[in-house]
């Protein structure tokens, strides 16, 4: 199973040891009558330049990886039928990553595409032969980083670091030819394993044995790219144990590596989970601003952190993570999520790239320097469990080489080497990927409410099962009127934004429609700027949202998709029409019942 790489007919076979030598055997199998020439010149890093040259050979110039890169660029140019011109090209950023939340029991968290490529019975287990498949298709995105276990170290992946350290050596081996280097999940209380009585960031103890520990492991690994951390959320141990910040506890890790030119990836998802739901102060987005923004400049050069792009947690809308605006002294790295939890769990089609451009809009440039994206990857045949979520995984690497990428440029081509369909059917196809975010949407939670979802499983309509619980996830629905007021009048969520940006939102009859009921409580007689009530709105869109659900299995019906594909596709479009209309029909039915307002256009609604 090549994904977009289908043309690419024989596996990479073991034994290729650089880029370089990877690159000879694609461009050989690729074009076995073209003559293509590698010119390394390491000054050039993971950037690379194709020129044609006279007499219809080609050259490519470039890093150690670069040369690796401009292949797969060429190649996959020309199965898309582009030729010739001379092309430049470097990543925009360093790092650009793919975290796994797999666990060593071989269970993903999160994980909607089978069981982990890496791990298996409690241990580092793979098939070479699926992990050069792997590290080809990272390659070809642009990939460079793989984080292989969750963030939420759970035993016995401790281990990574101590018994397992050798078959982890043999893994980043493995994927060495890709350009991709491995990354770690890490405990921030793994010092106690071995004796120490804390894991007190600023314990001369602690931090003797983050440095020994490093050591041994770059003895091992020397490129290893670094650790990942979570910290102080969700149960895991941190810093705040001990009285301390998160500078303390992500600089400690930082002085641990920075000798082998380690980087310490720091999630900033930090809000209370046990938060009670009568509590009218605490309001969870504010959470990561309050733990992160008094810091800023606080952090040692080679750490970054990791913020989700939105205050939540990866809902279907949100804005823009306030921290991705407020840091400037701090290197910041965005995640996003791959894997579809809130999403659809790769059985409802939902393409990412509309809504990655949405939040690069409003992010400054330069204002983050690397790109993480939580995996939707497992050993299914096809990687990605629907087989159209992989357009997911190429267009977030393409993204991550050149924020600048057009989203339907991306997808098209996507299509155009995955399917190699006729024209009208690649239009078709890609304009039903390009539509299916904002269809999800609408028949989901309304207009930015979020959470209106299954608790713990988060696949499936439950407008209240968060609503009494601990997770600060709350939309407070009553008779007349839904939402929080996140303004300064009400809990001061948008004060944490620049005010070019907090403007736009602060007036709920000029705020964006999209973002209505993330920022205010509205009654449900609301006049929008369209002239609808608002009840009325969320009507429409539920019913809006399951039509264009039917149409769409209509058209992917239509599709001349080759099996294995085609039916799995049918199969996973059976299951979204009927969730589509199970949250059509539960979310209506939800605020008719509370709202008693008819739907003005008669429509059924069960009562
Ligand atoms: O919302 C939560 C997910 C958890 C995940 C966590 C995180 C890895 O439901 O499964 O844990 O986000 O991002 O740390």
């Amino acid at each position: 199973m090549n994904l977009w790489l289908t043309r690419l007919k024989e596996p990479v076979p073991a034994g290729l040891e650089t880029p370089a030598e990877l690159a000879r055997f694609e461009l050989s199998r690729a074009f076995p009558d073209v003559q293509v020439e590698l010119a390394e010149q390491s000054a050039m890093g993971e950037g690379y330049r194709i020129d044609p040259l006279p007499g219809g050979s080609i050259r490519i110039t470039g890093g150690s990886t670069g040369v690796l890169y401009g292949a797969y660029r060429l190649i996959l140019d020309r199965f898309c039928g582009e030729t010739a011109a001379a092309v430049e090209s470097a990543p925009k950023y360093a790092l650009r990553m793919i975290d796994c939340w797999d666990n060593p029991d071989g269970t993903i968290e999160r994980g909607y595409a089978g069981r982990s490529l890496f791990f298996r019975d409690g241990k580092l287990s793979w098939d070479p032969l699926r992990i050069r498949e792997l590290g080809r298709l990272l390659a070809s995105a642009g990939l460079n980083v793989l984080c292989i276990n969750n963030v939420n170290v759970h035993f016995p992946a401790q281990l990574l670091l101590e018994d397992d350290l050798p078959a982890l050596s043999a893994l980043a081996e493995a994927f060495r030819p890709f350009g991709v280097r491995l990354m770690v999940s890490v405990d921030f209380s793994q010092p106690m394993r071995s004796g120490i009585p804390t894991a007190d960031p600023l314990d001369p103890a602690v931090r003797e044995w983050w440095k020994q520990t490093a050591g041994r492991v770059w003895a091992e690994i020397p490129d290893l790219a670094g650790f990942l951390v979570k910290a102080d959320s969700e149960g895991r141990p941190g810093p705040f144990t001990y009285g301390r910040n998160h500078a303390d506890g992500a600089n400690m890790l930082a002085e641990a590596v920075a000798p082998y030119g380690g980087t310490v990836v720091w999630r900033c998802f930090v809000y209370n989970c046990r938060q009670d739901w009568r509590d009218t102060k605490t309001d969870r987005p504010k959470a990561a601003w309050e733990n992160y923004a008094f810091l800023d400049g606080e952090f040692a050069a080679n750490v970054i952190l990791q913020v989700k792009h939105g205050p939540f947690d990866f809902q279907v809308r949100e804005p823009l993570s306030p921290l991705l605006l407020g840091m400037k002294k701090t290197k910041l790295a965005m995640e996003l999520q791959l894997a579809q939890e809130y999403t659809g769990h790769q059985i409802d089609l939902y393409t990412m790239i509309p809504m990655w451009k949405e939040l690069y809009e409003e992010l400054p440039a330069d204002s983050i320097m690397s790109l993480a994206a939580v995996s939707n990857l497992g050993d299914d045949a096809n990687y990605t469990g629907h087989p159209l979520a992989a357009v997911n995984l190429y267009t977030y690497g393409l993204l991550a080489w050149d924020p600048g990428t057009d989203p339907e440029e991306a997808v098209a081509r996507w299509c155009r080497l995955t399917y190699g369909f006729a024209p009208a059917q690649e239009k078709a196809l890609t304009s039903l990927l390009l539509s299916s975010r904002r269809i999800y949407e609408k028949y989901t939670a309304p207009l930015g409410i979020g959470w209106m979802v299954n608790p713990h499983d988060h696949y499936g309509p439950n407008p209240s099962g968060y609503e009494y619980d601990l997770w600060g996830t709350y939309h407070k629905a009553d008779r007349n009127a839904v939402g929080i007021d996140r303004t300064e009048a009400g809990t001061g969520y948008l004060a944490q934004y620049p005010e070019e940006i907090a403007k736009k939102y602060r007036d709920p009859n000029t705020c964006p429609d999209l973002y209505l009921l993330f920022y205010h409580r509205l009654s449900y007689t609301f006049r929008m700027r369209d002239g609808r009530t608002l009840i009325q709105r969320i009507y429409d869109d539920h019913f809006e949202g399951l039509e264009e659900t039917r149409a769409m299995a209509g058209a992917l019906t239509g599709l001349p998709f080759p099996e294995p594909d085609a039916g799995v596709i049918r199969e996973r479009m059976e299951k979204q029409l009927y969730n589509a209309r199970e949250w059509c029909d539960i979310i209506n039915t939800f605020f008719h019942r509370l709202s008693g307002i008819p739907d003005e256009r008669g429509r059924t609604i069960y009562d």
